[in-house]
């Protein structure tokens, strides 16, 4: 006997052993049993429920995912903003001391307690757009303190919504000006005190670098990834979003879950992250705000077989984006991916990049029953719009938590 049954629906399962596209069932049903989905298949032969849901004809999805976020930070960079759009460039802003630092001012001052109320409504609007995981960067900190607190409001805000979570540590964000004249032993603290603690702690379940000429150099991004491996912490790399710095292929070597941004990626690095299996998460958010004009390679990406993963990169300088389907209506205008590719972005190829696979990402017996029913007449549409405004009803870990 199932718990739910979600019937009268068609069914975006998105998963690739279900021929067609968006691995699509029509008249199909979704069942649920405790956290877990435990059928998925044609109305007609599900099993007998306790609680049955008719969706006349809605469509079903697997939950968004949105595997890119720094969400927890103080204050905001509309000042900044107004400046860009006065002709400031982001590296200009960067060099002379704001950018991520004047973030990193404010959200040092800040309490632990304001840092969870922000995070909480930003993670209710992405929620309203109908994403059930979040992976949630620290970076604004850049003390072992504020890493930490910044990482302890992540895992309270998501709770308090019920959210699914993952956190990385993102220290190698920006240089604190307090090392200013000494990178080497900010990256020594990073990773001999940082990484280890928040391991020991189980703070995060990755770390990732901003390997960038305004960021991280390749030596100081190997530093820490390997500190990351001695303690046994993923890794996932900001890469080739202002430049070529074949961080994508350092990032492979490493056996990454992602690669990011990858604007300025060459063949070889998606070559690279082809072998690996790393996923390509792709930013349209942060393109679209900083008005760049390099595209990453989807053509090159499809090519070589990269899972495409879409995010919003949430966050206060360059993706002050709250919305899960504008990132996928970007990535299909923007950057000319498929409707199929923007929902599989947000799904599967998401779940990939946070290591996830097991637990959800498609809509198949034993995964996590999250589960998002959208009033829409093709799946295309959650592409379509500039920004659906999200689902009707959103099941995390098989509990109703939106119905609108
Ligand atoms: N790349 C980005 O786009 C953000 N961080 C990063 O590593 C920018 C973060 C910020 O400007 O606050
Ligand atoms: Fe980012």
């Amino acid at each position: 006997m199932l718990d739910l049954l979600l019937t009268d629906a068609r069914v975006a399962t998105m998963d690739p052993a279900v021929a067609g596209p968006f691995g699509a069932i029509e008249a199909g049903a979704v069942g649920v049993r405790g956290a877990r989905i435990a059928y998925v298949g044609p109305a007609a032969s599900a099993p007998p429920a306790k609680h049955v849901e008719f969706l006349g004809g809605r469509w079903a999805t697997p939950a968004l995912i949105d595997c890119h976020t720094h969400l927890v930070f103080a204050g905001n960079r509309a000042a900044e903003f107004d400046a860009r759009q006065n002709g400031a460039t982001y590296e200009e802003i960067a060099r002379a001391g704001g950018g991520i630092l004047s973030t990193v001012r404010a959200t040092r001052a800040a309490s632990l307690e304001d840092l969870v109320e922000s995070a909480i409504a930003r993670l209710e609007a992405l929620r309203r757009g109908g994403v059930a995981t979040v992976e949630i960067k620290s970076g604004y900190g850049l003390t072992s303190g504020d890493e930490e607190k910044m990482l302890i409001a992540a895992g309270e805000a998501a709770r308090a919504v019920r959210m699914r979570v993952k956190r990385t540590l993102l220290a190698l964000h920006a240089l604190p000006p307090e090392y200013k004249s000494d990178r080497d032993a900010y990256v020594r603290l990073v990773c001999e005190d940082m990484i280890p603690r928040v391991a020991r702690a189980g703070l995060a379940d990755a770390v990732d670098v901003f390997c960038e000429s305004v960021g991280f150099a390749h030596e100081e991004t190997r530093a820490a990834f390997d500190a990351a491996a001695k303690h046994g912490l993923n890794v996932k790399l900001h890469a080739e979003q202002l430049s070529d710095m074949k961080g994508a292929t350092l990032a492979a070597s490493y056996g990454a879950l992602s690669a990011d941004h990858l604007e300025y990626i060459d063949e070889a690095g998606v070559a690279a992250l082809a072998k690996a299996k790393t996923a390509a998460v792709l930013l349209p958010g942060a393109f679209y705000a900083l008005k760049e004009t390099t595209k990453p390679p989807v053509a090159l990406f499809r090519k070589y077989g990269v899972a495409m993963a879409l995010a919003t990169d949430l966050n206060p300088g360059t993706s002050p984006m709250l919305s899960p389907t504008l990132a996928m209506s970007m990535g299909a205008t923007l950057f000319g991916m498929t409707p199929e590719e923007c929902l599989a972005g947000m799904t599967r190829h998401a779940a990939r990049a946070l290591g996830l696979v097991r637990e959800c990402g498609v809509l198949k017996a034993g995964l996590a029953a999250d589960i998002a029913v959208w009033p829409v007449d093709h799946p295309a549409e959650l592409s379509y719009w500039i920004g659906h405004p999200g689902p009707d009803i959103l099941y995390i870990a098989g509990a109703a938590v939106e119905e609108h």
